[in-house]
């Protein structure tokens, strides 16, 4: 039986709302740095067009470009080093134990600064020079400049008047055809005359075939140079004029329309990357231009339209993205629509950067525009890859949590080999690093390298899908996963003759240092905090899930006896904080950007305030300490920390430093993260982790259902609260909700599900048992 809920306002008025208003990035000039670009992507492809008026220069991407290859690089001596790394660990001498990780316990070669290890690297530029008849360059005064990216359509444009003529260009990465199109008009006729080109700074030959332009390279494997291979495919279709191939380039003159059809591939896993570009291409060809963007647009949507979200208007609201953003910064209150537009920004990227059967989005999403993309552009597993993740349950876009899954099952095998090298333990592990090619081995330096949650806090994720969905057949494919990092875990924990714990050793609070009684620092510890809040949460997972699974009952066992002896989710210091190790050590850099040791606040729950307000307590003492600032993918997780402490008004003042108007570039370990002005996160550099943590941020200010119930408006801020609505947010158990609300009151909702069943929810601070409704 279902029954509706409770309205004092009909859901017809909330849906109508929400709809009303576009949701759009605009400018009104072209963009003069990448920064200022327009990322448009499908999932492998990308493109981020500056919409130039002289030339139009479009980074492009696929996902699947990556440098290096598969390498070996355990040391599989490692684990007779390790009863002495233990030992000295057990004696205080953590610096010594650095002293013998640095030595015997990392990875062989040089590990992610070497060749082999790869990154992930632009396609290449697409380049369109334009004239405009006799007019000299440096006379062009164009009129009324736009430039804009629709997130309803997933559809950028510019347009600009020279001469009395309107051009316009419309970019999208087709959802439905899988090749890139651009499509330029004028609306005179024969108005359009062009140059399109075609380069990579290294390790491309690029040629033209009849009037089709062709890019081919192979990337350096780190081995024999022979490594990943791509080709790029350009062809043109006019209305009016003509195209003739010049100089490896093709020169398109007098045309009254122009649509330019991109085709890439690699031969990642083996692709015919040749003829796959062929067929898209040729299909593209044969597709009419109407039907091509309706199929873009369907497919994209069926994800993108899942939630819609208003939070209000507000003055700045009209104006162009850039200037919004500055205004933001210093008066929020103007632009109310801002942040619901940052929400759906983040989700934008999450459909454009990933796909099902494909890669998860890495430090950039699928958008570098460089050969040596910062950090290689790979998996960072201490947080950022994860954090990329943390958005698409909540936001109802769950698959897109599958390529993580893919990834992380392809760590198993590697990660095996690494647990017998380093640790002559059972199950896997990954530990600070990955890439395509599957690496699982300690990083090339004990201070951050030896970190042993990677492994464990990518199972949180893969947990979390199946805790939103309730999928029992995914269940099925992860728990291999899931009980073999437990398995490694069980086996490597030994007991501190202290406390009678059962801990880690060696590993790393991660990329954190922290003094000795001695004066001398080190990284390298026995069971740091998160290790523990992992272990907790990973073997709960496991036993849960094997009781549901009905296999495995005596591991199950066997890790609810060993759970007895893992540390607490957290050990308070003497100065009221989360101790972030074993040992109340004072870290060298107290506001450093990482913040592990909360792990079990966010995305675990094992601190709550409800729970354990204790813990809960000495967490707003830890942030406190750890101040407001740091690299973008850090605010936003203290955003998700404040929120799950259920203070909106903190977590929307660390939402406004998210959005801290910047251009640097520079690669920062510390203070300064912001946004761009094309809404990028900025580390700096470009990082992606803080505009999916910063989604995820906002989703958790509106809903939490960690905690047993569905808590709606758990953390909402002072300024959200007038008026709002949200339709289509997911929580855990398988419930779709809407909701609107007044002065933070919620005045209707509606909870449904595929399974309709009682469920319990917190509504304006009582916590009701209610039926859902059948979505
Ligand atoms: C980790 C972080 C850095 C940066 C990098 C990509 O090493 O500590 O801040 O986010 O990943």
């Amino acid at each position: 039986m279902t029954r509706k809920l409770f309205f004092l306002l009909p859901l017809v008025a909330l849906k109508l709302n929400a709809q009303q208003r576009p949701s759009k990035l605009w400018y009104d000039k072209p963009a003069q740095v990448w920064e200022e670009t327009l990322p448009l992507g499908n999932g492998r492809l990308g493109m981020t067009p500056d919409g130039g008026i002289l030339k139009e220069k479009i980074v492009l991407n696929d996902i699947t470009l990556w440098s290096g290859s598969p390498q070996d690089a355990n040391n599989y001596e490692a684990y007779k080093s390790l009863p002495k790394i233990r030992e000295l660990i057990l004696q205080g001498k953590n610096d010594e134990a650095q002293d013998l990780v640095n030595k015997d316990f990392v990875c062989k070669g040089q590990g992610s600064a070497g060749a082999q290890w790869g990154k992930y690297q632009i396609l290449g530029n697409l380049e369109i020079d334009f004239t405009y008849g006799d007019i000299k360059p440096a006379e062009i005064i164009p009129e009324a400049y736009h430039r804009e990216l629709s997130l309803d359509k997933a559809i950028a444009n510019c347009s600009y008047k020279i001469n009395g003529v309107t051009y316009r260009r419309e970019y999208f990465t087709s959802f439905g055809g899988d090749v890139d199109v651009i499509k330029i008009t004028a609306d005179k006729p024969g108005k359009l005359n062009c140059k399109i080109s075609i380069n990579r700074s290294e390790r491309s030959d690029v040629r033209t075939e009849g009037t089709e332009l062709q890019m081919y390279g192979q990337l350096d494997n780190g081995t024999d140079g022979k490594g990943m291979q791509y080709q790029t495919r350009v062809r043109t279709v006019l209305k009016g004029g003509k195209v003739l191939a010049e100089n490896d380039a093709l020169a398109v003159k007098d045309a009254t329309e122009l649509i330019i059809y991109v085709s890439a591939a690699t031969d990642f896993k083996g692709f015919k990357f040749k003829e796959k570009t062929a067929q898209l291409l040729l299909a593209a060809l044969k597709t009419p231009y109407e039907l091509q963007r309706n199929k873009h647009i369907a497919n994209y949507t069926k994800l993108f339209k899942r939630v819609s979200i208003d939070l209000g208007e507000g003055k700045s609201a009209s104006l162009p993205t850039n200037k919004r953003l500055e205004l933001f910064y210093k008066n929020f209150a103007d632009d109310k629509s801002l942040p619901a537009l940052f929400f759906q920004f983040g989700r934008y990227l999450s459909i454009s950067s990933t796909r099902v059967g494909l890669l998860p989005p890495n430090l950039q999403g699928l958008w570098a525009n460089q050969i040596n993309t910062p950090w290689n552009g790979d998996y960072h597993l201490d947080v950022n890859v994860q954090m990329n993740h943390w958005p698409v349950e909540v936001s109802n876009l769950s698959e897109l949590n599958l390529p993580l899954a893919d990834l992380v099952k392809g760590l198993v095998k590697p990660g095996e080999r690494t647990a017998k090298a380093y640790y002559n333990a059972e199950g896997w592990i990954a530990h600070v690093i990955t890439n395509v090619w599957g690496f699982t081995e300690p990083g090339e330096s004990a201070s951050w390298g030896a970190t042993n949650a990677g492994s464990g806090w990518l199972c949180n994720n893969l947990w979390d899908h199946y805790a939103f969905s309730q999928d029992i057949n995914y269940l099925k494919s992860i728990y291999p996963v899931l009980k073999g990092s437990a398995k490694f875990y069980k086996s490597v924990l030994i007991k501190d003759p202290k406390t009678g714990w059962s801990v880690t050793s060696p590993s790393v609070s991660p990329e954190n240092t922290f003094y000795l009684p001695n004066g001398k620092t080190a990284s390298i510890s026995m069971g740091p905090t998160i290790d523990n809040q992992i272990v907790r949460e990973l073997f709960t997972n496991v036993i849960t899930a094997s009781k549901l699974l009905n296999v495995d009952a005596e591991f199950r066992n066997e890790l609810q006896e060993k759970l007895k002896s893992v540390p607490p989710a957290g050990v308070i210091s003497k100065d009221g904080r989360i101790q972030e190790w074993i040992e109340d050590y004072k870290e060298t850099e107290l506001q450093h950007r990482h913040i592990s040791h909360l792990y079990g606040l966010y995305p675990a729950s094992l601190i709550t305030p409800i729970t354990t307000p204790e813990l809960a307590e000495a967490a707003k003492k830890t942030l406190e300490v750890r101040g407001d600032d740091g690299p973008s993918w850090t605010i936003a997780y203290k955003l998700l920390f404040w929120a799950r402490l259920h203070d909106g008004n903190r977590a929307f003042k660390l939402f406004k430093e998210i959005l801290k108007p910047t251009l640097r570039t520079d690669m920062n370990y510390g203070a300064g993260g912001g946004v761009y002005p094309n809404m990028l996160s900025a580390g700096p550099p470009f990082q992606i982790d803080g505009n999916f943590g910063a989604t995820a941020g906002i989703a958790e200010m509106l809903i939490q259902s960690h905690d047993g119930f569905i808590d709606l408006l758990p953390a909402i801020p002072d300024s959200w609260k007038a008026y709002g609505s949200i339709k289509g947010l997911r929580a855990r158990g398988n419930f779709t909700v809407d909701m609107t609300w007044k002065d933070g009151r919620i005045t209707s909702y509606r909870i449904s599900s595929t399974n309709p069943r009682r469920v319990k929810v917190k509504v304006n601070g009582k916590v009701s048992d209610i039926m859902a409704s059948r979505l």
